[in-house]
């Protein structure tokens, strides 16, 4: 209930990037203005990191508008009381105005979300390297030294860790949700770091061959799919969440260990079409939330309440990456479908809202535009039909919110706290 003003935050940069300067000074005024974190609410500590904390960088990167950046560095201070745990793994959720943390009452054995701990190292990086406060970098790399100690079922790494003991919840490991990004900023966290942060692409790699041997499967219809591993168990279920996957799979194919480059872009396009697929079987064109491969079903919702669409971006960002990567038109042609769709269904009178059921041609709203639509689908729509030097891989690396952070080239210049005494 307090004007946190998320839209216009998650929304700041896709403005910059789209040359929508007007609005851009609108937001910015409104944030300066407005944008207050003193208030008594409690709050996800990975949505404000990735929504905000990122939205203020990129904002602060892309303009140079130095307001951007206190605002991070403001915001970043309140959620440090979070990672007052007797492990260092940060509460799920904390109140802004009294510092006090918990976890969601609906995780396994009280537990903190891989998803959500593992998903904060990009924007605490930038954070130490633009105040020089080490604080922000020392915590997320004590979350990996801790990680990095600890068994592995099957080498897969469990939703669910709990913050008091340090053990692990329920084994199960998702690249959908609960699990999705924490993979994601193992390999951006390498290319963040100029290739320099080699402990994190090896983690990537071993993390993604676990997923590859466990979790990946074709379908009899020979569809490649990513189900969920549930205590020994592999659930033949794959989430939209799960399809930004092809993306990453094809961002992190260069550098991959024994030559497996051309492996890793082809699993990339093998899950864009899949996903594809689960667009193409609905009756609008937009995808299911989640989608099943079992009992004679190919890639189609079956429960009701997984039917719905809520202007989700992965599909559309991993036509995205596939698009940079392989330049093939089929990438561009499936974003053009899925733009046509949201504009068809999606668009009511105040913006465009989810829909509850893409099976049925006379869809109801939720009435709900989730801000990542803004900072997300639509700029993935934007970058897919633009051309390759507009936000170039080299030089910019997307969080999970689709907030672009820039490469640091450190060279010899260390980030406080990473001297080998601390
Ligand atoms: C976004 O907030 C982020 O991409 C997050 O990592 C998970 N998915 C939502 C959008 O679907």
């Amino acid at each position: 209930n307090s004007q946190l003003g998320a839209t216009i935050v998650d929304a700041l940069d896709s403005l910059y990037i789209m040359g929508l300067h007007d609005e851009f000074k609108d937001g910015q005024e409104w944030i300066e203005q407005n944008l207050d974190f003193g208030v008594n609410a409690e709050v996800s500590v990975f949505e404000v990191n990735i929504r905000f904390i990122g939205g203020l960088l990129a904002a602060y990167y892309l303009s140079g508008q130095e307001m951007f950046k206190l605002k991070a560095v403001q915001l970043a201070e309140k959620l440090l009381p979070a990672f007052n745990t007797p492990t260092g793994i940060p509460w799920a959720m904390v109140n802004l105005k009294s510092g006090v943390g918990r976890n969601w009452g609906w995780a396994s054995a009280g537990s903190s979300i891989l998803a959500e701990f593992g998903t904060l190292h990009m924007e605490f990086v930038h954070l130490t390297y633009l105040t020089g406060n080490p604080a922000y970098y020392q915590k997320v790399m004590h979350i990996r030294k801790l990680l990095a100690k600890m068994d592995r079922p099957n080498g897969l790494y469990p939703n669910y860790l709990n913050p008091r003991t340090g053990r692990w919840g329920q084994h199960h490991t998702s690249v959908g949700g609960l699990g999705d990004s924490f993979y994601e900023y193992l390999l951006k966290a390498w290319l963040m770091s100029d290739k320099t942060d080699t402990e994190a692409r090896k983690t990537y790699d071993e993390a993604i061959e676990a997923i590859e041997r466990h979790l990946i499967r074709k379908s009899n219809g020979g569809l490649t799919f990513i189900g969920e591993w549930k205590n020994g168990h592999l659930e033949r279920k794959m989430g939209h969440l799960a399809c930004f996957a092809g993306g990453m799979f094809a961002l992190g194919a260069d550098g991959s260990p024994d030559d497996k480059a051309g492996h890793y872009l082809q699993l990339g396009a093998e899950i864009a079409h899949t996903c594809h697929e689960s667009y193409d079987r609905t009756v609008l064109k937009l995808g299911p939330e989640a989608f099943k491969f079992d009992s004679g079903l190919e890639a189609v919702a079956v429960r009701q309440n997984e039917k719905y669409y809520i202007l989700r971006p992965e599909v559309i960002e991993t036509y995205w990456y596939m698009w940079r990567f392989t330049h093939d038109p089929k990438y561009r042609q499936w974003g053009w479908e899925a733009a046509q769709a949201i504009d068809k269904y999606c668009r009511v009178s105040g913006g465009f809202s989810g829909v509850k059921d893409v099976y049925s041609s006379n869809p109801t709203y939720d009435d709900v535009q989730q801000s990542f639509f803004l900072a997300e689908t639509l700029k993935y729509l934007y970058l897919l039909f633009s051309s390759d030097d507009l936000m170039p891989f080299d030089s910019w690396v997307f969080n999970t919110e689709a907030h672009p952070l820039p490469v640091l080239h450190l060279g010899n210049i260390t980030l406080p706290g990473s001297e080998p005494s601390q």
